[in-house]
């Protein structure tokens, strides 16, 4: 831990649609911190190297089938299981760049038509992020990068439900960044409210829980 301990780190969730930049834009971001001299780390969910993870890498690749509202759970626990190790962290100083956490849980569950508030429930009491950013892209232009894999979700008239799903869920306090922008713009802009946020945390503003 490279920093005093009595400051905490910052709890950047990195959020948007399939292809829409954020594995590296979450990479750019850890690597600059690194040579920064911050103490940060990059995660992800779903976390697939735990045994829920295991099961809903299974999932998303359609070698099992699961119930919507079973399969939104198992990736809500995902998280849980995380969660002691994640307060730990940034209490510790280490800021934590998450690629994904429960927006996606809400806006793909409840894009399949889903309640939003029964979407929401079993999220109630994980930490609560810093900082949001959302990489906006269209559903359109997210399809024309490609790479759209064999993954479950990765489809366009999906994507579209998840774009409004989204809406729905962002507020004032979400920095949205044009993610059509190069890979350098869009990194400037994101290494600047990251930052930002990194020294309001600093600065003593408490850790939090969903929903706020
Ligand atoms: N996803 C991700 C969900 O449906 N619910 C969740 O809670 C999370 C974290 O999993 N298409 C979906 C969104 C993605 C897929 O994520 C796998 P990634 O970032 O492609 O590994």
């Amino acid at each position: 831990n490279k920093e005093s301990s009595s400051s905490r780190g910052a709890l950047i969730v990195l959020e948007g649609l399939d292809r829409c930049g954020k594995t590296s834009q979450s990479g750019r971001l850890y690597k600059y911190l690194d040579e920064q001299g911050h103490s940060v780390e990059s995660w992800r969910f779903p976390d697939r190297n735990t045994g829920v993870g295991q099961m809903i890498s299974s999932y998303l690749a359609n070698k099992s089938q699961l119930d919507d509202h079973a399969i939104h759970l198992l990736f809500s626990a995902n998280r849980w299981e995380k969660r002691s190790l994640m307060e730990e962290k940034l209490k510790s100083g280490t800021t934590l760049i998450v690629d994904r956490y429960s927006y996606s849980g809400v806006a793909f569950s409840s894009a399949k038509g889903l309640d939003i508030e029964w979407c929401k429930a079993p999220e109630i009491g994980l930490l609560a992020p810093d900082l949001v950013v959302y990489l906006d892209i269209s559903p359109e232009k997210a399809a024309e990068r490609g790479g759209y894999g064999d993954e479950r979700y990765e489809q366009l008239e999906f994507q579209k439900k998840v774009a409004g799903s989204y809406l729905s869920l962002r507020d004032s306090s979400w920095k949205v960044i044009d993610a059509t922008l190069s890979i350098e713009d869009v990194e400037k802009k994101l290494r600047e409210v990251v930052l930002d946020c990194m020294i309001t945390c600093h600065k003593g503003k408490p850790l939090s829980q969903l929903w706020p």
